[in-house]
């Protein structure tokens, strides 16, 4: 057999090229990674968004202080919580093993209040879209610093009112503008209100209008990028939308302190799974999808966000990947939201908008 031949056979013990090499050392890579991202720490921010008394500033201090964070950040409200009337950050720094976290959570204004409930979506798309602004004019000065403070939103909890029945056509269409904007993960709000059977039969409901009205919910199928992605993504979108308890007030349960919601028949444990969801929902935001949501804001959202404002300012030449849109809108909050369809539409450039 021919030497050369051989040597590339699979079968013959080629050395590998460490062998051959001796140690490189690049496995330490990793290390050096570890390092600088432990030095420079992660930001990290959530918005919550949906009808008025669903319990979304609950669910802001559920986050806080439930086991994740150990300590109660200043600043949470205590005793009653009040009507959230406009649109406001709380921001914590959380350590854990060296690493540091920057968690902001925004907290919105409930809608459907009105009798005129057009167009509700605009202060909360608009501050979206601000963010992406503001991040995008940082990037594009000649001088622009070195790490920019990233003030987008990465995930939006939208609480879906338990009613049992069905998304209410106002949810739809939030939800239709807000999936093209930012990563979304759904929820079904005051789940306590329902027994078991119809959660899960009004979860069943809720998955197959989203599907009916093309409402691509975090985690999208079409970002899962491998093999392990797709199975362990598949077992989420199975459990999307979660049914969840937010509660801010501690109390005694065979001597354990827990996170409840106190009632005349018992005490609603929000980190207890046999309770409700809550623990799903922390762990997908925090322990298993922190940095994809990051990624996908980034490259998906904020890059459509991006392109869709060089296009406008044209500032791109006019190329395959120019995207002819409407006129510049006044507002940050009409700016069409930075959807796929232009990420499809700079991929089939002969299609007109
Ligand atoms: N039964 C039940 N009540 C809840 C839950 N979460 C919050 N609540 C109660 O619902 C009421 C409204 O809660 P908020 O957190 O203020 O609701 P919100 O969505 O922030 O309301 P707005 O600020 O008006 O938009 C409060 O009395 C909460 O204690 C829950 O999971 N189950
Ligand atoms: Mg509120």
């Amino acid at each position: 057999m021919d030497p050369l031949r051989r040597s590339l056979s699979p079968c013959s013990s080629r050395p590998t090229s460490c062998e051959m090499l001796g140690y490189v050392g690049i496995e330490a890579v990793l290390d050096q990674l570890k390092i600088k991202a432990m030095k420079m720490g992660f930001e990290f921010n959530i918005m919550v968004v949906g009808q008025s008394g669903l319990g979304k500033s609950t669910m802001v201090n559920t986050l806080f202080k439930s086991k994740i964070w150990k300590s109660t950040p200043s600043g949470l409200v205590l005793g009653p919580t009040p009507q959230t009337l406009q649109l406001h950050s709380m921001t914590h720094v959380i350590e854990e093993k060296g690493v540091r976290l920057k968690l902001t959570v925004t907290d919105t204004p409930g809608f459907g209040d009105q009798i005129n409930n057009d167009k509700c979506w605009d202060p909360i798309l608009g501050y979206i879209n601000g963010q992406y602004e503001q991040y995008l004019q940082e990037e594009i000065l000649i001088t622009r610093q070195r790490h920019i403070p990233d003030t987008r939103v990465h995930c939006c909890v939208y609480f879906v009112p338990p009613t049992g029945h069905c998304l209410r056509p106002l949810d739809i269409e939030f939800l239709r503008r807000l999936c093209r904007t930012v990563n979304v993960v759904p929820v079904i709000a005051r789940a306590d209100s329902l027994t078991i059977e119809e959660r899960e039969n009004f979860r069943r409901t809720i998955q197959h209008n989203l599907r009916t009205h093309s409402i691509d919910v975090y985690p999208q199928q079409c970002f899962d990028e491998d093999v392990n992605d797709k199975i362990l993504n598949c077992k989420i979108r199975d459990r999307i939308p979660f049914a969840v308890v937010g509660a801010d007030r501690e109390h005694m349960v065979n001597g354990r302190c827990v996170l409840g919601r106190k009632t005349k028949w018992g005490i609603i444990e929000v980190e207890n799974m046999e309770h409700c969801e809550f623990p799903l929902l922390r762990d997908l935001l925090i322990r298993s999808h922190l940095q994809d949501l990051k990624d996908i804001t980034h490259n998906v959202y904020y890059e459509n966000y991006r392109v869709c404002r060089l296009n406008e300012s044209h500032m791109l030449p006019q190329g395959p990947g120019w995207v002819n849109l409407d006129p510049t809108p006044a507002s940050p909050s009409a700016i069409p939201g930075p959807s796929k369809m232009c990420r499809w539409a700079q991929d089939n450039p002969s299609e007109e908008y």
